[in-house]
């Protein structure tokens, strides 16, 4: 699509080709309804980002409704439990068992964005790359508009609504007045070292490890591809931790798990920061907020990448109600519905959070709070069908 002119209308002008957007904007063209996305960064940059690596079933199911389902289907592993370790011991959670045979796929953001980006392609998915200084205009009147750079020209683009998927650090949430916006944190004390690695993971499926040293997550990206985190501060630098200290630390925090790690040379090392954070309301005149832009969570519950999802299948089904119907219940009520399984995850992402990581500030007492829950977690089938619910993700509730 590089090289097509750039409209100067659209019926949804999209902000940001993150999965958020990039989910819209195919979403609307099977829909029929235009759409054009303005991304600040190329498309190799986006695709690049390493974050995300677990897709909950309703992202599959919306990969599959869309087509993008292939390369998930053919490389993406599907997992029916998930471990936790504490204090020398593990213990596997069977999701699919206790949850009447829901799983996750675990498939890398990347991957995901690549299927995004591929299929735009062929479907005619407008994205203008290196969009430079988007700014957003007239949100709250019956005319909005978009303007943005791109080549050293000013551009404009009109459109009857703007949703905005640009991420925690987008344009789009600082556009809503401050007097209209409720913002919600929690910044944690700490950060997660990621590592990337070619070597087999140290399990079939994801191991979620309390150590008295801090939290440790033995995850990966295929057979032969580990993706690895250890908790740190948030003063630590990539150079304290070569790859030596870095496997050293791994294998003793993942406790009788460590003893299976393959070590090898980290080709991805990156250290990100945690935080809670919501805003209210996801919406503002015609500008509608999904993914990041509204929220972020702890990826602990690996629930970022996922929520972004639900989001724009919410407002999607919003729009497409108006298009179609000429009935604005759907995107009047989209901040509401969105928000009531944002709030879901947040809790969730944070109370995963608080049981697996060690704070700067927690005495014996709390740690000991910790371990009482995980091994209560252990021994009851009520206290795991809670965690397994949770972490391949709640239903979605009707509009
Ligand atoms: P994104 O931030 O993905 O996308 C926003 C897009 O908007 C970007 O492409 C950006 O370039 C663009 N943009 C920004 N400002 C713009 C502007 N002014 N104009 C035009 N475009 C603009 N989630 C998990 O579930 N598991 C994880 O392990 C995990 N790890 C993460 C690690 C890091 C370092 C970060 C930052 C996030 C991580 N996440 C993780 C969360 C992540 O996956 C997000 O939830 C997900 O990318 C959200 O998607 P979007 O809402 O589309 O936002
Ligand atoms: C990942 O593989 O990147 C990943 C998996 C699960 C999480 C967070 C990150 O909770």
């Amino acid at each position: 699509m590089a090289d097509n002119p750039i409209p100067t209308r659209t019926q949804v002008a999209i902000v940001g080709a993150g999965p958020a957007g990039m989910f819209l904007a195919h979403l609307l063209r099977k829909a029929g309804i235009d759409a054009v996305v303005l991304e600040r960064k190329d498309r190799e940059y986006v695709e690049g980002r390493v974050r995300a690596g677990v897709v909950e079933q309703v992202a599959v199911d919306l990969m599959t409704e869309l087509g993008l389902d292939a390369r998930l289907r053919a490389e993406g592993l599907v997992h029916t439990g998930t471990n936790l370790a504490y204090d020398g011991e593990i213990f596997r959670v069977d999701m699919a068992e206790l949850t009447g045979g829901k799983t996750v796929t675990v498939y890398g953001q990347q991957e995901v964005m690549k299927d995004l980006f591929d299929a735009a392609e062929d479907r005619g998915v407008q994205i203008v790359w290196d969009a430079e200084d988007v700014a957003l205009h007239e949100i709250a009147g019956s005319k909005p508009y978009v303007t943005f750079r791109k080549d050293g020209a000013e551009r404009r683009l009109d459109c009857d609504f703007i949703a905005g998927c640009d991420g925690y650090h987008g344009v789009s949430r600082p556009s809503i007045p401050d007097d209209v916006l409720r913002t919600f944190e929690r910044v944690y004390p700490f950060g997660w070292l990621g590592v990337l690695a070619d070597v087999p993971p140290c399990d079939h499926e994801l191991i979620y490890s309390n150590h008295e040293n801090g939290f440790a997550l033995a995850s990966m990206r295929s057979l032969t591809r580990s993706r690895y985190y250890i908790q740190c501060s948030l003063d630590d630098e990539l150079e304290a931790w070569p790859d030596d200290r870095f496997w050293d630390e791994l294998c003793l925090r993942l406790g009788p798990a460590g003893a299976r790690v393959t070590r090898g040379p980290s080709f991805e090392k990156s250290i990100a920061p945690l935080r809670s954070f919501v805003t209210e309301p996801m919406r503002y005149g015609a500008l509608f907020l999904c993914g990041d832009a509204a929220h972020i969570v702890p990826p602990t519950g690996a629930k970022g990448m996922n929520l972004a999802v639900t989001d724009v299948t919410m407002l999607a089904e919003g729009l497409i109600d108006v298009y179609r119907a000429g009935s604005a219940a759907g995107i009047d009520g989209y901040s509401q519905r969105a928000l009531a399984r944002v709030w879901k995850a947040e809790r969730f992402s944070w109370w995963f959070t608080g049981l697996t990581h060690r704070f700067p500030t927690m005495d014996g007492f709390d740690r000991r709070m910790q371990l009482a829950e995980l091994a209560y977690i252990r021994s009851s089938r009520a206290a795991q069908t809670t965690l397994a619910e949770n972490y391949v993700g709640l239903p979605l509730a009707k509009a």
